[in-house]
Formats: structure tokens, C-alpha cells, sequence
């Protein structure tokens, strides 16, 4: 059994991936700013499944915090296999005119340098073992621009860059690095889009089949679990009714 890592593990894809990697036996670090949902999880998943759970409660755009808090865990949890990186967020739909100058900031800071902050700490952990993964949770919405997407999908779009960019990295080191890019799913992702309105965000999942956490942790889990000589670069999940990031076929 392996030691998996997974950023914003407090809701969503991150919890649901925490689930299903417990299942398995595993043992988890898991992170995210809520505390009392990390408490919980721990709680669940140790007396559920047998197995052992860091939690870790930091904002991935705190560089200081994620050198000291995550970089200064013990080194029995340093073996980590797996890393997911998941904590991110969409925050407004507008045009760039009307767009707000600190969700960008906000988008940015957590989707790109969060990402690279949590990379820069495990990749030497990874190395160390001589083997390991790192799986990237990007979006449909890095692949292709919607309409009043724009600052989200290109912070999307760098996450698929910067996964392509790690591969060439980590290929001499026999490290994995896979991008997931999946399309609708309903979790919290658009309360927070759209700052708590349930409402609206209830309306992004009108006429569709959303994809779940679930469905997303199960392919996230699969391709953590392939052969070491096998990996899954990159791949792109919708629900049946979306074709791409901008068509659907509602119902
Ligand atoms: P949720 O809102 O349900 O979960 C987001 C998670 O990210 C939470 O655990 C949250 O934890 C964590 N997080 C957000 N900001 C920070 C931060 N600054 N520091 C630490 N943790 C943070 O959304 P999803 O599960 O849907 O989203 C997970 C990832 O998948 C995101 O990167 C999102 O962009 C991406 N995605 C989502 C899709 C969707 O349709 N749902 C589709 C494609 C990609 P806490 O608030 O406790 O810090
Ligand atoms: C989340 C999916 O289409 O709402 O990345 O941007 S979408």
C-alpha cells in the first residue's frame, strides 16, 4: 500500500478521491483550509477502512505555509506515491471588461502558483524513491474558452501546459505526470463560482446529467492504479450531453 497525497481534499473530487484511495488501503495526506472537514474525514476514514490519514490545513497560495506545513511533515509520510493535485476553484462569469481584478488573483494564485507551490515540495520526495505520480486536475475549460470563462479556462489551459511541462521534467526519473481534464461535474465548484448562490449554481447542471465526484475519483483512481510502465498523459471526461466545453445537448 501507498501513501497518496490529494490538495483540497475537503469537498468535491478531493474528498471523493480520499474515499475511494482508502478503500483501496492506502494511506492519505490530506489537505485543504477547512479543518473541521479534514477532522471529520480522518475520523471516518481510519475507523472505516484501517487506514492512516494526515491531515494538513493550508491555503496552497501561501507559499511560506506550504514549504513549512506540508514540507516539514515526518519523513515516514515523505514516501508519498501519488500526489493529486485538486485544490482550485472558478470564481465569476463575466467578460474581462467586468471582470473582478482579485478573483483573478484569486484564480490564479490557487489554480497556477498552488499548484507549482505543492509540486515544488513532493517532486524531490518522488525522485528520492526513484518512481512516483503526479496527477494533475485540470479542465474541459483549459481545452477549449467559453464565453465569459476567460481568466479560469486560461488558468486551466497553464495547468495543462505545466503538465506537459513536469512530464518532460520527471520522464528521466521514472515519474508519472497525468492531466485530467473533466467537463461538468456537480460538486461545490459552482456554489463557489458564483459566491453562494444555490440558485445559479443549480442552473449550470439544468437538463443534464452531471458528471459526480465519484465518477471523476474513479478515473483519477484508475490511472493512479495502472502498471509502472504505463501512464495515462492526458485525459479529458464529460458527461454524455457535453460535447466539448462550450456544447451541450440539455434535455
Ligand atoms: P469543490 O469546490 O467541491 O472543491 C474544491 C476543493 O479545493 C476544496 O477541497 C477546497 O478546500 C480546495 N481549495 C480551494 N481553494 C483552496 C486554497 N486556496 N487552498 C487550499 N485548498 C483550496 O470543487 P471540485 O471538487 O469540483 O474541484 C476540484 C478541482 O477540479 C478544481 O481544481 C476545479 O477547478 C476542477 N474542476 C472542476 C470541475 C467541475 O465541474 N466541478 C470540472 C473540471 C475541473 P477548502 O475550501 O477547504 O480550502
Ligand atoms: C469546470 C468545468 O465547464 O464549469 O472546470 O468550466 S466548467
Amino acid at each position: 500500500m501507498a501513501i497518496i497525497l490529494i490538495t483540497g481534499a475537503t469537498a468535491g473530487f478531493g474528498a471523493a478521491c480520499a474515499e475511494k484511495f482508502a478503500g483501496q488501503g492506502h494511506d492519505l495526506i490530506l489537505t485543504g483550509r477547512r479543518q473541521e472537514r479534514l477532522t471529520a474525514l480522518k475520523a471516518k476514514l481510519e475507523q472505516q477502512h484501517g487506514i492512516r490519514v494526515l491531515p494538513l490545513v493550508f491555503d496552497v497560495r501561501d507559499e511560506d505555509a506550504v514549504n513549512t506545513v506540508l514540507g516539514g511533515i515526518p519523513e515516514e509520510w515523505k514516501k508519498v506515491r501519488t500526489l493529486v493535485n485538486n485544490a482550485g476553484l472558478a470564481l465569476g462569469f463575466s467578460s474581462v471588461e467586468e471582470g473582478s481584478t482579485e478573483d483573478w488573483n484569486t484564480m490564479l494564485d490557487t489554480n497556477v502558483k498552488g499548484l507549482l507551490y505543492v509540486s515544488r515540495v513532493v517532486i524531490p520526495w518522488l525522485k528520492a524513491q526513484g518512481r512516483g505520480h503526479i496527477i494533475n486536475i485540470g479542465s474541459i475549460a483549459g481545452r477549449q474558452v467559453y464565453a465569459n470563462g476567460n481568466v479560469y479556462c486560461a488558468s486551466k489551459a497553464a495547468v495543462d501546459a505545466l503538465s506537459q511541462a513536469m512530464r518532460i521534467d520527471l520522464l528521466p526519473y521514472g515519474i508519472k505526470v497525468t492531466g485530467i481534464h473533466p467537463g461538468a461535474a456537480e460538486t461545490e465548484f459552482s456554489v463557489v463560482r458564483f459566491k453562494g448562490d444555490e440558485d445559479r449554481a443549480k442552473g449550470v447542471y439544468n437538463g443534464l446529467t452531471p458528471l459526480s465526484a465519484a465518477d471523476v475519483a474513479d478515473v483519477i483512481c484508475y490511472c493512479a492504479s495502472l502498471p509502472p510502465h504505463v501512464c495515462i498523459n492526458d485525459l479529458v471526461l464529460t458527461p454524455l450531453q457535453q460535447a466539448n466545453a462550450y456544447y451541450y445537448h440539455r434535455q
